[in-house]
């Protein structure tokens, strides 16, 4: 087996070429015009590390370089690649630097696992095998969400999860910025405030919680909130990586922190205590109080003004204690609300219960799917399929997980029940189909190492559902391949579950001392 065998996600086309491998050697340089310049940067750093070769980045060709072009007539979509490597040099071409930056990863992979991490090992020849390779995303948006809420990640946290991310081609961040237990991105006091709401305590109260469960996660270093500069910060660096950053207001329920901060939104006028509960449902906002929407339109309005992506998540999951006709009349403002500020609104699938605007992104998590599909053919909304029995990164990979949740039926769930589905399902086709989301809810997480534990390999699987056609999967070879990939996991310190089923050719950073590995206790009290 060749690294051309072991790629993921499985490109569209890959062919072995006759003749001679390509040998990155010492005086390579890499050839790259101008637009592609911060792309090459990123390669050029990479190969640095391992290899110690000077690398320089020029704008001429000569024979045993890596040449990247941007080519405007290269029509397989914005974030296509082809590569070709044979004896005289590789050759990366795509229409975007997006297409580049996936070609990139690919190329990656190419190289020796040594080339992973800072300790290049025995390693001195850095061959690539003959090939060609031809390949473009089967979905635009292959993400991840990270619930900062129930635990906080810093910057650098969220800065390393994106890292580790991106090589395999997962280009959106979704962030869960508030919830009942905190609320995570700074709201300015603005200059017209009729109601005078006191929206710097939303993070200075409502900033300070976190979950607490018991045995494991103690809420001490899981506080925390991301000031508009920060939130700018961890948006520059994702686009620096082809990864769109989706912020979350979770509304109408899942509101206990913003409560806690701003006592207009209760009717009594009373600030609600904060709490450090991992139960879910049990707050909400207020149809009948002009606050309400006073709180809405600021808010989402200021986190609008500072996000680069077009989309803006308003939540719109669990508000089990709002009565259905508050909801519909509370969700059917808020959808207009974010709608007036420029973004694409998305929600989870409950806010299919109102009239979406064109275009609105449906997350697809749980239950009834008629009103999905409907929407999706009726007015042209968009799915982001989430089902949490195919994608749920918090949930347990067995009973005797450390951490992880196991509320979803039909769980605890491993790499092979997130790779083997078809996000093209109850009647959607693609076109439909925005891409695909595996969400990672915090309530049990304490660090990042946790977050990976649970994220990899089974993000893996995401990645490729998301990527790669129907056509091209297969769950063996998937298998055999992420064997392989966990040496490169491992030279990069990130953890993962040594599945029982995968051969692995290397071991995991177990990321748990022992006194911390008793599993917290079972909760929750939802059913997907
Ligand atoms: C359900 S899934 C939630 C989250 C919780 C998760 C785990 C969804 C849209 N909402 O609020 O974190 O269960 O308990």
């Amino acid at each position: 087996m060749n690294t051309t065998d072991n790629l993921i996600p499985r490109p569209s086309h890959v062919a072995l070429l006759d003749g001679p491998a390509f040998t990155l050697t010492s005086t390579a340089r890499i050839t790259a015009d101008h637009s592609a310049g911060p792309v090459a940067e990123q390669l050029a750093s990479l190969l640095r590390r391992a290899t110690g070769f000077e690398l320089p980045i020029v704008r001429e060709t000569h024979p045993g370089d890596i040449t990247l072009e941007l080519e405007e007539t290269f029509d397989d979509g914005p974030e296509a690649y082809a590569l070709t490597a044979t004896e005289s040099g590789v050759r990366l071409t795509a229409f975007t630097a997006a297409g580049l930056f996936n070609g990139i990863q690919t190329l990656r992979q190419l190289l020796p696992a040594a080339l992973e991490g800072t300790d290049p090992g025995a390693e001195s020849t850095w061959v690539i095998p003959p090939v060609e390779i031809a390949d473009a995303p089967r979905f635009a948006y292959r993400g991840l969400m990270l619930d900062v809420a129930r635990s906080f990640f810093t910057v650098e946290q969220v800065k390393e999860q994106i890292d580790v991310m991106t090589q395999f081609k997962l280009n959106a961040l979704h962030l869960h910025l508030t919830d009942d237990q905190a609320w995570r991105i700074e709201i300015h006091e603005p200059e017209h405030n009729p109601s005078g709401l006191p929206y710097a305590d939303l993070t200075a109260v409502g900033g300070q919680g976190a979950v607490e469960v018991p045995t494991a996660v103690p809420v001490r270093g899981r506080e925390g909130f991301y000031t508009q500069q920060d939130f700018r910060d961890v948006q520059a660096y994702a686009a620096s990586k082809n990864v769109l950053i989706v912020p979350e207001i979770d509304l109408p329920g899942h509101v206990n922190a913003a409560l806690a901060a701003i006592p207009q939104l209760s009717p009594d006028g009373q600030a609600k205590p904060m709490s450090t509960t991992a139960e879910v449902g049990w707050s909400t906002l207020t149809a009948d109080l002009p606050a309400t929407y006073e709180f809405v339109r600021e808010v989402l309005g200021q986190l609008a003004a500072i996000t680069v992506g077009p989309y803006l998540h308003i939540g719109g999951d669990e508000a089990k204690v709002t009565e259905h006709d508050d909801y519909v009349a509370m969700v059917q403002q808020f959808v207009r609300i974010g709608a007036e500020t420029g973004k694409t609104v998305v929600g989870w699938n409950e806010f299919a219960a109102v009239e979406l605007p064109e275009g609105a992104v449906i997350q697809y998590w749980h239950g009834d799917f008629e009103p999905v599909a409907r929407q999706a053919e009726d007015h042209a909304a968009k799915v982001l399929m989430s089902p949490a029995d195919k994608t749920y990164l918090d949930q347990k990979y067995a009973p005797d997980s450390p951490v992880g949740l196991e509320w979803v039926e039909g769980g605890p769930f491993d790499w092979a029940d997130y790779y083997n589905w078809d996000p093209a399902q109850g009647g959607l086709k693609d076109q439909h189909i925005l891409g695909v989301e595996g969400a990672l809810w915090s309530e049990t997480v304490r660090d990042n190492q946790q977050a990976q534990w649970l994220l990899y390999p089974r993000s893996v699987s995401l990645a490729e559902v998301a990527w790669s056609g129907q056509e091209v999967r297969n769950a063996g070879d998937f298998r055999r391949r992420l064997g392989a990939l966990c040496e490169r996991l491992a030279r990069q310190g990130v953890a993962f579950q040594e599945a029982p089923d995968v051969e692995w050719s290397a071991t995991s950073l177990w990321p748990f001392p022992e006194a911390e590995t008793s599993s917290p206790p079972k909760y929750g009290t939802i059913e997907a």
